[in-house]
């Protein structure tokens, strides 16, 4: 009789159970839209592509650590576990000696698995603040430039976690206007698990009681069909063009809301001399806007009235700050919902990630979830998340932050566990450069991906299958028992058996345990959090009972939330945390700063575009999260050739001539890449698309920087700005052309350590 356990993925809670060589994946009867993801999870625990045993790169086993441009193309040889936790053990107390612990570079950032105890992050931070701390990272890849600029602008960022709920959306807005659109595909995924599908079936609602859409954006999938988008195609990147001519039509038009200016904000009057173009002599027209994002004038003036007799909800999606300025799409979405004055009112206002995950909107909960206490970090040393190359190429100089120029650390050694800095980074050539720079490199991870193919020693971790866990998160109303489906594949080891081991070596055992093996850790958590609720959400069940039932449905989830009705009802008495208390159309905070990248107010500034005649969209796959399971079948089944489909529109495939199924190349000056032409009218002219998450296959340069589509080999590592430095993967300018001559295999997932 075959038992199929509970377990949980951020795209889903399902359950599985062992057969020989593998595991059965059923979804969760309790989820209205179970994600075809879940379809990846078998390739999980299949031998090919995992770490099975400890390993070390031959160069630094025998010549020690030190810079070295071998790395990521010289061999790895297995090692034994003692031998390997030996070597990690004696390299942190080596440079934590020899050069303070903020030479240790522990950002360590990546989704890893849900899950909160094994959650590798927790994991690493706790143990590296145990050791004496590390160099941190702030803010993430998904938000770097709209948190940093949000608390200037409102105070907080509460308006991304806790926005108007989709339920109130489908009750009262009667105008989505979505930019960025509210992809389906991503709302597949909520970060630490998600055991209901909802977003879709509620967005349905609100066009089947009669609420029209808009999608803004380059990819007409990126609302779903069914919800009868019309489709406006701005040039990538140039949204906030769009939207201050939006804000022109409302202003010249006399169709703001002068009283929700004069009561809820400031700096709005700043703001509309530079729309009007008193300050610097240029309208920001709808025929200004049109000369930039390609949108017919008239549309764009037709919007604005609508926009302005409609409740209006202006869906601004995470990809939009993903740019170059990405601060500016946000900040002017902001604006542009201040004078239609609906912010506070249900179905109005704006939203932030509607969509993105599949959490966003759907609910929140009152109160924490259990998760594992990481301690604190002595180090004050930060870099914000994408400046990480920067730091390793240019240690001891000065970067700009948020008005605070820092100094980057002079890292040597760089520590990884749950994240895929070769899958989540820009400009993969330049990165490698920047890991050539460390003296040592470790990474856990289950899997040969490009990041561990880069490490001085791998250490091969478990996957969720392997381990018990609790899966939880705040956007979601289910704790899950987790329950181990199989063994460890070959000798991997999960993260905090190895950091236990480690902190063993290192003398701080009693302080990273506390004493508690893997079980007493779960019913520690439970307990633990379940005794600090508010008894009138605190669940009756205690651990046996939760782990024996698999599952606890927590109560009192929120679900009609209206953000910002409370300011909108009494300013005075609810005000933001910003300077003045109320919504900052200018910032003298930030105006202050001087950054010519970033002013005092939303600014359209065009973008330093290279010369290449192709808009890249590198956007979050539909086929799996991230790089994560690359070799699962829902993954494997969308490729084209081998390699990740980019989508061409036929006019743009025609003038090259390229036909559906051909293997063709993307290039600019950072370097190229394969893949596989997929043709579609669903994608803007001058637009290609090419997911991120394709395993980085350096292994044959002369054809290409990556034969099997990753696209991070094109990108550009640069900040959004001064200001939040922010990751800018979403976009970059590619040529590209049909591939002739042999193509080579792809080599990414066939486990063989060494791949040049
Ligand atoms: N060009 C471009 N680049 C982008 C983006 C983009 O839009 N465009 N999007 C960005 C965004 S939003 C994000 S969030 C990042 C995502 O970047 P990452 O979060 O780094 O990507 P993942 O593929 O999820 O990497 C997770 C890694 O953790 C490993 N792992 C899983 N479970 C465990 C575990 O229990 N222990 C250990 N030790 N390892 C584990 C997986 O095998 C995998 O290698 O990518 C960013 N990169
Ligand atoms: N299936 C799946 N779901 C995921 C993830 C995944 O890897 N796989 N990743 C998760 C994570 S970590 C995050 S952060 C979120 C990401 O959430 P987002 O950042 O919103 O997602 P993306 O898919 O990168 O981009 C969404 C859409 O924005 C559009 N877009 C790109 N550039 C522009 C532009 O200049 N203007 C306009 N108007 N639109 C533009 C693209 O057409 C793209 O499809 O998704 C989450 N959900
Ligand atoms: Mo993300």
């Amino acid at each position: 009789m075959v038992e199929y356990r509970p377990q949980s993925s951020h795209w889903g809670v399902f359950r599985a159970a062992a057969r020989s060589g593998g595991v059965d994946v059923l979804p969760d009867p309790h989820d209205p839209e179970p994600s075809a993801l879940l379809r990846n999870i078998p390739a999980a625990v299949r031998p090919d592509a995992r770490v099975t045993v400890p390993h070390v790169r031959r160069r630094w086993l025998e010549r020690g650590p030190g810079a070295d441009d071998a790395r990521g193309a010289d061999e790895h040889v297995p090692v034994s576990w003692e031998r390997a936790l030996d070597l990690v053990a004696g390299e942190l107390d080596r440079v934590r000696r020899e050069h303070g612990n903020r030479a240790i570079y522990g950002g360590s950032y990546g989704w890893a698995s849900a899950g909160r105890f094994h959650h590798a992050q927790s994991q690493v931070h706790r143990f590296l603040n145990c050791v004496g701390g590390y160099t941190r990272s702030v803010n993430t890849y998904s938000l770097g430039a709209s948190p940093v600029v949000l608390r200037h602008v409102l105070g907080d960022d509460s308006a991304i976690y806790s926005p108007t709920t989709l339920g109130v959306l489908a009750e009262h807005t009667e105008l989505f206007v979505c930019f960025g659109g509210i992809p389906l595909k991503n709302a597949q995924v909520s970060s630490g698990g998600i055991s209901r599908h909802e977003t879709g079936g509620l967005l349905r609602a609100a066009r089947s009681r009669g609420a029209r859409f808009v999608l803004v954006g380059p990819l007409r999938d990126d609302v779903e069909a069914e919800l009868g988008a019309r489709w406006l195609a701005p040039v990538p990147g140039t949204d906030t063009a769009l939207m201050l001519a939006l804000a022109h039509v409302l202003l010249d038009e006399g169709l703001h809301d002068e009283e929700f200016l004069r009561r809820y904000c400031v700096g709005a009057d700043v703001f509309a001399d530079y729309v009007l173009g008193r300050s610097d002599g240029v309208a920001k027209d709808p025929a200004w806007a049109e000369r930039i994002c390609q949108v017919p004038a008239a549309e764009i003036a037709g919007l604005a009235r609508e926009m302005a007799r409609s409740r209006a909800l202006i869906s601004l999606s995470w990809s939009l700050q993903r740019a170059p300025r990405g601060e500016q799409p946000i900040w002017a979405g902001v604006a542009l919902a201040c004078l239609l004055g609906q912010i506070g009112l249900p179905g109005g206002g704006f939203g932030h990630g509607y969509g993105a995950m599949g959490g966003i909107g759907t609910g929140v909960l009152p109160y924490p979830v259990p998760t594992l206490p990481q301690g604190a970090n002595p180090v004050p040393d930060f870099i914000p998340v994408a400046r990480v190359a920067d730091m390793l190429l240019h240690p001891g100089e000065e970067f700009d932050y948020d008005g605070q120029r820092l100094t980057y650390p002079d890292v040597r050694l760089v520590y990884w566990s749950g994240g895929n800095p070769f899958h989540h980074h820009q400009d993969l050539t330049r990165l490698r450069r920047a890991f050539a720079r460390a003296e040592t490199v470790v990474v856990h991870d289950p899997f040969w991906t490009a990041t561990t193919r880069h490490a001085d020693v791998v250490l091969p971790a478990t996957t969720a299958l392997e381990r018990d866990d609790i899966g939880a998160a705040r956007l979601d109303p289910a704790l899950v028992a987790m329950h181990r489906v199989v063994e460890p594949v070959g000798q991997a080891r999960d993260d905090y058996r190895m950091f236990t081991g480690l902190a063993e070596r290192l003398g701080v055992a009693a302080e990273f345990t506390e004493g508690r093996d893997e079980r007493a850790w779960l019913e520690h958590l439970y307990e633990t959090w379940r005794a600090a609720l508010d008894p009138r959400h605190r669940p009756e069940a205690d651990f046996a009972r939760f782990w024996r039932d698999g599952r606890l449905d927590l109560p009192d989830r929120v679900t009609e939330h209206v953000v910002y009705a409370d300011f909108r009802a009494d300013p005075d008495a609810h005000p933001l945390g910003t300077p003045s208390g109320r919504i900052e159309l200018h910032s003298g905070t930030v105006a202050s700063f001087g950054y010519p990248d970033c002013p005092g107010h939303p600014v359209w500034l065009p973008p330093e575009d290279g010369p290449e005649p192709l808009h890249l969209v590198a956007n979050n796959p539909a086929t799996r999260l991230h790089s994560q399971l690359d070799h699962g079948d829902r993954s494997a089944e969308s490729k084209v050739r081998g390699r990740e489909p980019v989508r061409i529109n036929p006019v743009d495939a025609a003038a090259r001539g390229i036909r559906d199924g051909d293997v063709v190349r993307l290039r600019n000056a950072r370097g190229s890449c394969l893949a596989g032409a997929r043709i579609s009218d669903a994608v803007r002219p001058g637009v290609v698309q090419l997911a991120t998450g394709a395993w980085f296959d350096p292994s044959a340069p002369d054809v290409a920087t990556c034969v099997h589509g990753n696209p991070n080999v094109l990108t550009t590592d640069t900040g959004t700005s001064r200001l939040a430095q922010g990751c800018t993967g979403q976009l970059a300018r590619v040529e590209l052309e049909r591939h002739t001559g042999p193509v080579p295999p792809v080599r990414a997932h066939d486990g063989d350590p060494a791949l040049g």
